[in-house]
């Protein structure tokens, strides 16, 4: 958490200190002036502009400047006649001397559904759900936003320690697992509880996880939010970014030795894309043949860092095409159009034993997590727009409305059982009891090594001499 909180000063820092470098520019050369952008163009900054724009002004001048600079590909086939016989298959010659564009005019498409009125779009291709899984998925998506609502409010009351909302990004959690089989095994990265409460995590469990008690399958070693569970096929959380993704390739990989009618689904953020771990997942993937199903929850930030300066791709979904796996872009916030990507892609990785990327174009509308404050490095206006207008839950229940399967009674009932049932939960983890001191040193080695034998002296020695300084409620 610490490393977490320093990182998004530090950006706060170095982005406080640029605009400042640009202010001290703007007053010193009066009516405009004459500044070197990050790529080493000489920019005019005209006086009107504001601080903040100047921000955004000079963010634009890089881009512009790679755009101007950019090749478009022709329609340059090569020779036929003339090729090479090069392992994977022939290769054309051509006399020309073109470098390939570093990318296309047009950005890929996204696959949607439904429209911003929770209309189904004339003549769309999706997979047909039942009233009983559309009535599921979106009675597990408002489930999931009370969730978020009462834990993040818990912490802020100094109940737990940390939270990490999954708002804006309900549609992606809840639609992705319901297109999916209990044997498919979730590489999860953090931001997916809804997937696991799909399973049937229970809100009590999902409690106990969060107070760290005695029924938390952790043991209470985890911060908050690092859920797992062996029955429901979901691997514990890892704070370590993209761990996860080489490690649903290699059970993808047993899966598939297994012959087993199954698959490994792996989350993961725009900002984990950058993680050398990425990488090394999609590649050994696409050459093992692995049935693994990469799902990225593109929400537009990681922690402060903007997509912008995550990648200058078009997104994440031509990395596959890179990497020779079959791709999808699909719009994150649409709850049928999620169900349906997810849906065919597993069939396809388990039936033709082969690696999907999916990229969910969406948005984080909560802040990274409760030790951030994402007002800082964006606008009120950005973070309001997706809040209010390009809500998923809202733009699914006009759908399920409009097929007659959900009415303002039955919203009123479950809003008011959910919230019943989570503060009860709350109740009951925080009186259950912490696990013992002991707990911290078990379960890695059958006995334990002199170093932790050491620490745990050390540790008891310590809480001896300043007992309060250690929680009164940890058996030691
Ligand atoms: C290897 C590693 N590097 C850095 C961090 C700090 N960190 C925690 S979350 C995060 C941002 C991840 O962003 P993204 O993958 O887009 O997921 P999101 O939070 O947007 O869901 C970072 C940099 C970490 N936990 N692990
Ligand atoms: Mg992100």
């Amino acid at each position: 958490m610490a490393i977490w909180l320093t990182r998004s000063r530090n950006v706060t820092c170095h982005l406080n200190i640029n605009l400042g470098l640009l202010r001290i520019l703007t007053q010193s050369y009066g009516r405009s002036s004459l500044t070197t952008s990050a790529t080493g163009r000489n920019v005019r900054i005209p006086p009107h502009v504001g601080l903040l724009n100047l921000a955004a002004l000079f963010s634009f001048q890089r881009f512009e400047s790679v755009k101007a600079e950019k090749q478009h590909d022709s329609e340059d086939h090569g020779d036929e006649k003339q090729a090479l016989d090069f392992p994977g298959g022939r290769v054309t010659f051509t006399s020309h001397l073109r470098f390939i564009s570093e990318s296309p005019e047009k950005r890929i498409h996204c696959y949607r559904v439904l429209d911003d009125n929770g209309q189904t779009i004339i003549g769309s291709n999706f997979q047909k759900v039942s009233k009983e899984i559309a009535v599921k998925m979106y009675s597990h998506m408002v489930t999931l936003q009370i969730m978020d609502t009462i834990f993040y409010e818990a912490q802020r009351q100094g109940r737990i320690s940390f939270y990490l909302t999954t708002i804006g990004e309900e549609a992606i959690n809840i639609a992705s697992a319901a297109a999916l089989t209990l044997d498919d095994i979730i590489f999860p990265q953090y931001r997916e509880p809804g997937v696991l409460l799909w399973r049937g995590f229970t809100l009590q469990e999902f409690a106990n996880q969060c107070f760290g008690n005695k029924s938390d399958y952790g043991k209470g070693r985890q911060m908050p939010i690092h859920y797992g569970s062996n029955k429901l096929n979901y691997f514990t959380v890892s704070s370590t970014i993209g761990t996860q993704l080489p490690q649903a390739v290699g059970a993808a990989y047993s899966l598939k030795m297994d012959k087993k009618n199954a698959c490994a689904v792996t989350y993961f953020g725009d900002g984990g894309t950058s993680e050398g771990d990425f990488h090394a997942a999609m590649n050994f993937a696409a050459v093992m043949e692995a049935p693994v199903v990469f799902i990225c929850r593109n929400n537009g930030w990681a922690i402060s860092t903007p997509t912008s300066e995550q990648f200058r791709s078009d997104g994440v979904v031509v990395k596959g095409q890179a990497y020779g796996i079959r791709s999808i872009r699909v719009d994150g916030n649409d709850t049928l159009a999620v169900y349906s990507a997810v849906h065919a892609a597993r069939e396809m990785a388990i039936s033709e034993h082969r690696p999907i990327l999916v990229e969910a174009l969406t948005y984080r509308v909560g802040h990274h997590s409760t030790s951030d404050d994402s007002t800082k490095y964006r606008s009120l206006n950005e973070i309001e727009h997706w809040k209010m207008a390009r809500d998923p839950v809202a733009r699914y229940k006009k759908w399920v409305e409009k097929k007659g399967w959900w009415t303002d009674d039955d919203e009123a009932v479950l809003r008011s059982n959910v919230r019943k049932e989570i503060l009860q939960a709350i109740q009951v983890a925080e009186k259950v009891e912490k696990p013992p001191l002991m707990d911290l040193f078990t379960d890695v080695y059958d006995s334990p090594p002199p170093n932790l034998c050491e620490q745990e002296r050390l540790l008891r020695e310590t809480i001896k001499k300043h007992p309060k300084d250690y929680p009164l409620d940890v058996p030691v």
